[in-house]
């Protein structure tokens, strides 16, 4: 998986990370034939019905990327927000991610609880870079697989500053040995990526994340040399409104009888969750049981 993800990330093509936000979304995204999964922090959390701002605790999130791995065959990149806590944390969850084949993380270089970058009205503190630093310093040093990666992501743009902030702290995090650099603006228009990608001078590849910005023509982050796109949240915001959508209108009718066809078919969520998998399985291991059991039942009718 992290030798998957790694050659996505320096290939020379644009490539894009779908979000998904549980086993099911999980699968889902590979089915569509995406190459790559984002677990995203916000939808994981809105899944839950917590915000996110590290309401969920860690161990709560892998779990969640448990299910998500175990679910798939395309690599899964984890937004690992702050990290958790101080490097110590980062080393900790570093070494259980890969327990569980998860391909990478993306750090970001705010304090711990972090708040989501796109809500309005909140400060949003920046750690120091010599801090954030010793966090991708931790994180590389604990991987075992040398293809694990490790992506900082800077929040210079959304906290407020301006590019030559964001280029010294993309700089000095490339330095430090990450293996990618998110750069994230919550602007609706791509003049900040543009700035910053027209300032970048090194090799490191860029991820972004269009959001807000997302009537930017998709052609534009191809010119600019852009390595990964992420579409970070759209299938949590795709479930809102068909579950809105279909709970109203049953509310409403007390019947489902109109809805039927909205929705996806019962075999639709066997087929998804592999039911074949256990019908054959079941014939491999139970078969001697069933025989056994068969005999047992037809001497007791006879
Ligand atoms: C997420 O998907 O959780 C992200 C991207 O971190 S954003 O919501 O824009 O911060
Ligand atoms: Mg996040």
């Amino acid at each position: 998986m992290a030798k998957s993800f790694k050659s996505l990330l320096q290939s020379p093509k644009l490539e894009f990370l779908m979000e998904a936000h549980n086993g099911l979304s999980a699968r889902i995204v590979e089915e569509t034939g995406f190459s790559g999964i984002w677990a995203s922090g916000l939808s994981i959390s809105a899944s839950y019905g917590v915000r996110d701002c590290n309401e969920a605790s860690w161990t709560q999130i892998v779990e969640t990327l448990e299910f998500m791995s175990e679910c798939t065959t395309i690599p899964i990149l984890m937004d690992a927000d702050t990290g958790f806590g101080n490097f110590n944390n980062v080393i900790r969850l570093v070494q259980k991610l890969e327990k569980i084949e998860i391909a990478g993380i993306c750090i970001e270089d705010k304090l711990f609880p972090k708040i989501n970058s796109l809500v309005k009205g909140f400060n949003q503190p920046l750690a120091s870079i010599g801090e954030f630093c010793g966090k991708i310093n931790a994180a590389k040093d604990t991987q075992k697989n040398k293809d694990f990666c490790v992506i900082a992501r800077t929040e210079a743009f959304v906290t407020g500053y301006k590019v030559e902030e964001a280029i010294k702290r993309a700089s000095a995090y490339a330095e430090a040995g990450a293996d990618g650099i998110l750069v994230h603006s919550k602007l609706d228009n791509p003049s900040e990526i543009i700035e910053f990608v027209k300032l970048w001078q090194k090799d490191t590849p860029l991820i972004i994340v269009p959001t807000t910005y997302n009537s930017t023509p998709t052609k534009l982050f191809r010119e600019l040399g852009i390595s990964i796109v992420i579409w970070a949240n759209h299938n949590v915001r795709a479930c809102i409104t068909a579950m809105r959508e279909i709970s109203k209108r049953i509310y409403l009718d007390s019947t489902t009888k109109e809805i039927e066809s909205k929705i996806a078919k019962l075999d639709d969520i066997f087929q998804l969750t592999n039911m074949l998998e256990l019908k054959i399985s079941e014939e491999k291991y139970l078969k001697e049981f069933h025989d056994k059991f068969d005999n047992v039942l037809s001497s007791a009718k006879r």
